[in-house]
């Protein structure tokens, strides 16, 4: 059978009476065939990637890429008048995540499965996600994300495990999503839920009563905790996911011949930052009513656990409250108190302790204790661990320590987004880059070549008119093609910085007025979420959307810039922004950003970088040499300092600055309250005057002069501007999360294999 019969016998009828939905419905049905054909048994150690967040974007064109089936379809399509890429606009983006956590994640289980390695994901089946923004009055509006529709890519199962929450029973189900990797296996993505759940309670935007849990739990990923209520919410969340996922986990080594003893031999279970950390006193309570003594169980769980910390942000490492876990989990605090006792014996210093003299209970603290291994997720990140904020640890258990620094699955991230580009690599030099990353420095013979330069840029200069095409249609906007596509998307978090950004618009605005014209016109692009209850960041919001319209209604500056903020980042809008990015935005404060996934992306698809020696810019840095990164700023070690003096005064920077207080006080003059809100744009005028936490303003003039020389390169030297982006392609292949993968398994899970890791318990 072709391609177009085995399609017409799941649609029964010729594919040209067929509407896209269903289309998209036969697809689905053949992708799941084709990818249980490729389940494997396991032998050996399994992975368990344990993660609040999976962000795992549209899956039908990654999984025919996967599969080897994308060319056949969209060919088989064409010939009966469809078009593959309308088919894909029927398909819900499921919004199980957040930023780059979540993402991580997604691309890490494409590459276990694209190596052939046995590693399945454990998390929740959100309803409606994180939320879907909208812009309304020029401030985020949040309303829920809904993606699960009655045929989807989870498919439920008879699976059910008890789950005790503040001692009443539930029953979590599990839902299970196949991850087919790139000519490799298929594994599987495992969700639970709850029968229970009632979308109807949630109104007004994303309001719903806090206290349903049989209704609300799995709702919405990271609900609102601005108050009791929901930060008891997520702890049951939490343990939902251990819970569900730690019986899982046993039930499938038990299946295997495991006997809980051996647990290690059978499982590596992964913890992705400390959201699901009590999967080790749960793991430890459970093999307790197996029978398993509590000093066994905590050996077994440390050689089987091993916890990645994604970040140094205080507000990130999360600390609960003992008594809301006295209330939600009251079954886990005996253990709990009993690995604080166990770590008191190992330490003195009270900084290291699980539970806290304020009766916080520390997850990061007790993931280090208690598992295997602790790694950072970029050269930059594990150094500051080891020599800062974890040092207390890593004198106590220095082998614990290592690094993994982050990658990105280049099947999402290129072929699938950017097949212009990826069939010029392929003319260039062959396809052995799909399998190997590393085969795409043969590019870099290519480096003086001005036809393939040129051909680049041609590369480049239609997919910034697709984009342009796709922002006229999804956001209304028009934009100039013929400007450098400068573009910031991610989080909007205070220490990406995002302001600093919008304060260098402002700088321009006022150079443009005073008749300094730039060297090309630039177009900005966000795109960015604020945590629904983070007030400065939607008031960085606010500030953007007001500037954009006060340049858009100036002839004078408009032809010069245009700033464009986009609605609902998710991953299917990154798809599109990147591979038509000129200028990628990583300007986060040195030290803040753990990583980064995004700047990887953006390298990946020929964007240059203006960005900060923070997470895995030093690493990108590293790669492709000073000359083709703009660098500017603090180092880490300037901001370590400088916090720990404690003697940053923000204000003194803009006293002493007349172009920092030029484009602060423009935040709420005239131009901006006749356009904007006054009361959002005078509180973030305040915070940058008086806080600046993130200390925006000492970077602000070398931020100008980078951006500038960045801008003038591009305008005067366009054929050195190009030969910088085969480089970043050329020296991409690093940040392929295939690397990443390949070596969590080689230095922690061993995968396949009994467990080889060596654990060294107590002091
Ligand atoms: O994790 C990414 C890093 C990035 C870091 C991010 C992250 C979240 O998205 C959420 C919570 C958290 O603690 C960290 O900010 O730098 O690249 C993957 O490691």
């Amino acid at each position: 059978m072709n391609f177009t019969e085995i399609l017409q016998n799941l649609t029964k009828k010729p594919l040209a009476d067929c509407t896209d939905q269903e289309l998209y419905l036969a697809l689905l049905e053949l992708v799941r065939q084709k990818s249980a054909d490729r389940v494997q048994s396991v032998t050996g150690r399994k992975l368990y990637y344990i993660s609040a967040e999976f962000l795992i974007g549209k899956l039908l064109s990654n999984n025919l890429i996967n599969l080897g089936l994308y060319e056949e379809a969209r060919k088989a399509l064409a010939a009966a008048g469809k078009n593959l890429s309308d088919i894909e606009e029927v398909e819900p983006e499921p919004s199980l995540g957040n930023g780059g956590l979540g993402r991580l994640a997604a691309c890490f289980l494409d590459s276990l499965a694209t190596l052939n390695l046995p590693g399945d994901g454990v998390g929740l089946r959100y309803h409606f996600g994180l939320f879907h923004q909208s812009f309304e009055n020029d401030i985020q509006n949040e309303k829920p994300d809904p993606w699960l529709t009655a045929h989807s890519w989870a498919e439920k199962t008879d699976i059910t495990y008890p789950v005790e929450l503040a001692g009443k029973e539930y029953t979590a189900r599990l839902y299970k999503l196949a991850v087919t990797g790139y000519e490799g296996r298929t594994n599987t993505l495992n969700l639970f839920d709850l029968d229970t759940i009632d979308e109807s309670i949630v109104h007004d935007g994303i309001a719903f009563d806090k206290t349903a849990i049989d209704k609300n739990l799995t709702l919405f990923l990271y609900p609102d905790d601005s108050d009791e209520a929901g930060r008891r919410l997520r702890v049951y969340q939490q343990y939902l996911m251990v819970s569900a996922g730690a019986q899982l986990i046993l039930a499938e080594c038990a299946a295997r011949g495991c006997n809980y003893h051996d647990l290690a031999d059978y499982a590596a279970i992964q913890i992705n930052d400390t959201h699901p950390s009590m999967v080790i006193p749960e793991l430890i309570r459970l093999l307790g009513k197996k029978g398993i003594a509590f000093e066994e169980a905590v050996e077994i769980v440390t050689r089987t656990c091993a916890y990645t910390n994604h970040t140094i942000l205080a507000e990130a490492l999360e600390k609960w409250p003992r008594a809301y876990l006295d209330a939600v989990v009251p079954q886990l605090m005996p253990v709990i108190e009993k690995l604080d006792a166990l770590a008191r014996t190992r330490t003195a210093d009270e900084s290291l302790a699980i539970i806290d003299q304020d009766s916080l209970v520390h997850m990061a603290n007790m993931d280090i204790h208690f598992t295997h291994s602790t790694n950072g997720v970029a050269a930059l990140h594990t150094e500051i661990l080891k020599n800062s904020e974890l040092h207390g640890f890593y004198e106590l258990y220095p082998e614990k320590f290592n690094n993994k620094t982050n990658g990105i699955t280049f099947r999402r991230w290129l072929l699938e987004c950017d097949p212009r580009l990826t069939a010029r690599l392929e003319q260039y030099i062959g396809s052995g880059f799909r399998k190997d990353a590393s085969e795409l420095e043969k590019l870099l013979t290519f480096a003086d070549d001005e036809t393939v330069l040129n051909e680049l840029t041609a590369v480049k200069k239609a997919n910034k008119e697709d984009l342009a095409d796709w922002l006229l249609k999804t956001q209304n906007v028009k934009v100039n093609t013929n400007a450098v596509f400068d573009i910031q998307s991610k989080r909007l978090h205070e220490y990406k910085r995002q302001q600093l950004n919008l304060l260098y618009l402002i700088h321009q605005y006022h150079e443009i007025k005073a008749g300094h014209q730039p060297a090309v016109p630039l177009v900005s692009i966000f795109g960015a979420k604020a945590a629904p209850a983070y007030t400065i960041a939607k008031d960085i919001i606010h500030a953007l959307l007001t500037l954009s319209k006060v340049i858009a209604a100036d002839p004078e500056v408009s032809k010069w810039l245009q700033i464009v903020f986009i609605e609902n980042y998710n991953v299917t809008a990154a798809e599109k922004l990147i591979p038509a990015c000129d200028l990628s935005e990583q300007i986060s404060l040195a030290s803040k950003e753990a990583s980064g996934t995004g700047n990887m992306k953006f390298m990946l698809n020929g964007a240059l970088t203006l960005g900060t020696m923070d997470g895995a810019n030093v690493e990108i840095c590293q790669q492709v040499g000073e000359e083709n990164i703009y660098i500017f700023g603090q180092s880490s070690d300037q901001v370590i300092h400088r916090y720990a003096a404690n003697d940053y005064v923000a204000a003194q920077w803009y006293e002493n600055d007349a172009n920092i207080r030029r484009a602060i006080d423009f935040l709420n003059g005239p131009e901006m309250l006749a356009a904007g809100h006054s009361e959002s744009l005078n509180r973030l005028h305040h915070e940058l005057i008086h806080k600046d936490w993130f200390q925006t303003l000492p970077d602000f003039n070398a931020y100008v002069v980078r951006k500038g020389q960045a801008l003038s390169d591009y305008t005067c030297d366009p054929i050195g501007w190009r030969r910088k982006c085969l480089v970043n392609i050329a020296k991409a292949g690093l940040f392929s999360s295939d690397r990443t993968i390949a070596e969590y398994d080689h230095d922690i899970w061993h995968l396949g294999n009994s467990s080889r890791t060596h654990v060294r318990l107590g002091a």
